[in-house]
């Protein structure tokens, strides 16, 4: 398989994945600082020039890190990494829909790219600051979500690896505080084996 990502990128969670499963795996690495995603070359591969994008050993491309998620966590069953309840289930799917479609898409993405919803540089900061709450707000819920539990669904699944990239956000980009019980949680997943390879491999550690 091969992953294109960017380090540091949404696709870090895809790569913790990956990394837990143990699928053998290449990364073809896109700088996104530099417009690679824009280019013909990347475009072909995923039109909506976006990583992450996963490529199958008989050349399918998946792209969206939902529907990448999901099928790794239910192509390899022995990872356990899809709750085997349906109910724990569709919770793992609407935690992880919440956070890669609000947290990231509503909330990161106003902080780290406000021209993409104003192109008047007046309201940059307006913008910045509804990405602040809208992220703040996200992580208020998963703290909630999570209560005193190890992981969100009580066993580690694909929604542990959604929570860590917008953690990684929070944190290793220096946005907005954790609150405790999340800090908790991202100071666990960074001493998974699996995370540590995939951020070493990022070259963010
Ligand atoms: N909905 C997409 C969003 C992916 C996304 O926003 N990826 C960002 C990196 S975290 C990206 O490739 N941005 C490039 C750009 O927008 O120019 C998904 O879940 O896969």
């Amino acid at each position: 398989m091969k992953l294109y990502y960017a380090p540091g990128a949404c696709s870090l969670g895809i790569h913790v994945i990956l990394e837990e499963i143990g699928v053998p795996h290449e990364g073809q690495l896109v700088n996104l600082r530099e417009g690679m995603q824009y280019q013909p070359a990347f475009k072909a591969v995923n039109p909506a020039s976006k990583v992450p994008v996963l490529e199958l050993d008989d050349g399918t491309v998946l792209t969206e890190w939902i529907a990448i998620a999901g099928y790794l966590a239910a192509t390899f069953p022995a990872a356990g990494l899809e709750p085997a309840d349906r109910l724990d289930w569709a919770r793992a799917m609407g935690y992880i829909s919440y956070i890669n479609g609000t947290m990231h898409m509503q909330g990161f993405s106003r902080i780290f790219r406000p021209e993409k919803f104003s192109p008047n540089p007046e309201e940059k900061e307006a913008v910045r600051a509804e990405g602040k709450r809208i992220f703040i707000e996200g992580f208020d819920l998963m703290e909630h979500a999570l209560g005193e539990r190890e992981w969100l669904l009580g066993s580690y699944s694909i929604a542990d690896a959604a929570l860590f990239y917008v953690s990684f956000w929070a944190e290793g980009r220096n946005t907005v505080p954790l609150p405790p019980g999340i800090a908790a949680h991202y100071a666990r997943m960074k001493a998974r084996p699996a995370v540590l390879r995939a951020m070493t491999q990022e070259g963010l550690v």
